[in-house]
């Protein structure tokens, strides 16, 4: 493998070239006409313009992608998160036009990709499931039985959904029949699939997720948990890893079923396997992203492992060399995603310039902008993801709340003071918080509060500076200045 395109932008596409470089392989962005300028394209060895802004027309455009990598003599394509990264009809073509695809076999994309196909064949492998079917549903009838089986509340989910669109809570009986109803419809327009399924509802639970690797020689080992439970409407806001709730027998017991999870779709490179963890430490397969993650990097920090670097050395068809036994956790990490919105305004998009942009030295910073560079509105509002590490979790967040306050950010409104809340709530640093957690304690009023503290020391400061010039207009008279001071 001598180079590699990466069919992405931002923060992700940096990430990924700056381990191709540190590997010794020649790195090819591409990019839309919105980001001629950004910083994936100035750092990487080529670049090849794919279109006009719209994803359609430029990064999920697979001719124009593979076109890309044929001009330049490319040798494999790393996707890296979202635009072409789940999608196994792409990583054919790239198999098809004899290119490396640094990511699964199409079939574990397919098969995952689809939660009821995904259940069945992770089924046979003995991994929990919450209760419920593993078949499309469609028949309210039906439903009413499977319902009354499991007991209520019951949550009907989308078969090719994800990242909760499409789910429905079912509290009783006498509302099953309009919410089977709207599910299905929902579930038709938004995925061209009216394929629906039933499971019991877990209330309050935790998101935890195993990350996997597996190689092409029938090695596969996992590599710890993340915890994802904050998280605002199905948005990732805040991760860490390990778990603060998670012991070590229970660790194991759900990375080796993670690692089963892979084995049953013939996994091969770097995974995840989520999980739904209840208030009585019951674990449930919920599904499997088949991409490298947003959140990797807190995983990276605890274990030291490079998982771009493992991708590329396991597509090239290297052996991992590590065992599980030789895997051990050092410390805590703690990850903000900081988003373009602002959370005073019900978390809108906020659009604009950079026109202050100063990274805290401190923290690991995976972003993809500079100062003076505008946000463009045609993708993923995330501009950047504070990393940071310590022996312990009050260290790493004590860390993280100094690199909040470190990070200089104007022109744009940003999350940032929605992490320093996240960070500094009682709920948060005693660990005591499931999925529900931004529902529950977040109000904009603990973010204003703040503001208002900092806006009072500007006004002293203001103050100051305003008394001291009075004085140096008044200086030529000591008097004067005497008579200042006695007041
Ligand atoms: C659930 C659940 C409760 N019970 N399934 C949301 C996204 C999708 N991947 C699965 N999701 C959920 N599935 C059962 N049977 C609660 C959620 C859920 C959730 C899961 C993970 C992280 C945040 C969440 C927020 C709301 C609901």
């Amino acid at each position: 493998m001598k180079k590699i395109l990466v069919a992405n932008r931002g923060e992700i596409a940096l990430r990924v070239m700056r381990t191709a470089r540190k590997m010794g392989i020649a790195t090819v962005a591409v990019y839309s006409e919105a980001d001629r300028n950004a910083p994936h394209v100035r750092f990487a060895d080529e670049a090849v313009l794919l279109g006009p802004a719209p994803s359609t027309e430029s990064y999920l455009n697979v001719d124009k992608v593979l076109r890309a990598a044929r001009d330049t003599g490319a040798d494999a394509v790393h996707p890296g998160y979202g635009f072409l990264s789940e999608n196994a009809e792409f990583a054919r073509r790239v198999d098809t036009a004899g290119l490396t695809f640094i990511g699964p076999r199409p079939h574990a994309i397919e098969v995952m990709g689809n939660k009821l196909a995904a259940k069945e064949t992770v089924g046979a492998y003995g991994i929990p499931m919450v209760p419920g079917v593993d078949e499309a549903v469609t028949d309210v009838e039906e439903a009413a039985s499977i319902a009354r089986r499991i007991g209520f509340p019951i949550l009907i989910k989308a078969a090719a959904g994800g990242g909760g669109k499409g789910m429905r809570v079912v509290e009783a009986e006498d509302e099953l029949d309009e919410q089977m109803k709207r599910a299905i419809s929902e579930a038709a327009s938004a995925f061209g699939d009216g394929s629906v399924f039933i499971e019991k509802y877990i209330a309050a639970p935790r998101h935890i997720e195993i990350q996997v690797l597996a190689d092409t020689h029938g090695n596969c080992v996992h590599l710890f948990e993340r915890d994802c439970s904050i998280q605002r409407r199905h948005q990732k806001v805040v991760e860490e890893a390990p778990s603060a709730v998670i012991g070590p027998a229970l660790r194991r017991q759900m990375g080796e079923a993670a690692v089963r999870v892979a084995q049953s779709c013939d996994y091969v490179g770097a995974g995840t396997v989520e999980f739904l963890l209840d208030a009585d430490q019951q674990f449930y397969f919920l599904e499997m992203n088949t991409r490298l993650q947003v959140e990797h990097p807190v995983t990276e920090m605890i274990t030291g492992i490079d998982l771009v670097e493992q991708q590329i050395r396991v597509a090239r068809g290297e052996a991992l060399a590590f065992t599980q036994d030789e895997l051990t956790i050092q410390g805590h990490a703690v990850e903000l995603r900081v988003y373009a919105e602002d959370p005073l305004n019900n978390f809108l998009p906020s659009i604009g310039t950079l026109s202050t942009y100063v990274r805290p030295t401190e923290a690991r910073v995976d972003d993809g902008f500079e100062e003076g560079m505008e946000v463009p509105i045609y993708y993923d509002p995330m501009i950047a993801k504070l990393i940071t590490q310590g022996a312990t979790r009050e260290e790493a967040i004590a860390r993280m709340l100094r690199a909040i306050d470190a990070y200089r950010i104007e022109g744009i409104e940003t999350t940032l003071p929605f992490g320093r809340f996240v960070f500094s709530s009682d709920a948060f640093r005693s660990a005591d918080f499931d999925t529900n957690f931004v529902k529950k304690h977040y109000q904009p009023e603990a973010i204003e509060r703040g503001d208002r503290q900092i806006e009072s020391v500007a006004a002293l400061f203001a103050a100051y500076i305003y008394d001291r010039r009075a004085r140096e207009l008044t200086a030529p008279h000591p008097a004067s200045v005497q008579w200042q001071r006695r007041r």
